[in-house]
């Protein structure tokens, strides 16, 4: 795990640029891999992420760090934003995106978590409490702290209000 957090863009918040979270590097796949959960509903003025699928690709990046940037947001439609509560977007974060402009007299929150591939390092700095880092949060052994994770917390609670918690 790498980052966990959330975001949150008050009314008036401006519109971020577009960007990608991290750089296309020849010959790597998908290094991070990040979730966007909306913890409310995120409406069209509230400045939904303008996401633009395919552009985790080298001609993407390519066209974003010429001249074709304005283009690539006009081509496609800003839709994918819009969530239902609990709803997410999962990008590989080569993916191009930004946050729009809250129009609305309404807070924007999204949860947000990443997952770094193993054994990639990175340069910048990162959400993700110090106390978090070597704790060994992976895809790869959900089984291991997901399931502890829902077994400890039905534990703490009162029999009639358990909850079954699943990956699915
Ligand atoms: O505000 C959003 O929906 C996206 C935020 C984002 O892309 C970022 O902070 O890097």
């Amino acid at each position: 795990m790498y980052e966990l957090a959330a975001l949150i863009s008050d009314p008036g918040s401006r519109a971020q640029p577009l960007h990608a979270d991290f750089p296309y590097c020849d010959g790597e796949g998908a290094a991070l891999v990040i979730a966007f959960v909306a913890l409310q509903d995120v409406e069209a003025d509230m400045g939904p992420t303008d996401i633009i699928p395919r552009t985790h690709t080298a001609e993407a990046h390519a066209r974003f760090n010429g001249a074709e940037r304005l283009a690539l947001v006009r081509e496609c439609p800003n839709t994918r934003g819009l969530l239902g509560t609990g709803d997410a977007n999962v990008i590989d974060a080569r993916t191009l995106h930004c946050g729009g402009g809250n129009g609305s007299l309404k807070r924007r929150v999204l949860f947000y978590c990443s997952f770094l591939r193993r054994g990639r390092a990175t340069a910048g700095t990162h959400s993700l409490l110090p106390a978090l880092r070597s704790a060994g949060y992976a895809l790869d052994n959900t089984e291991e702290w997901v399931y502890r994770a829902s077994e400890e917390s039905n534990t703490n609670v009162k029999p009639r209000r358990r909850c079954a918690c699943s990956l699915t």
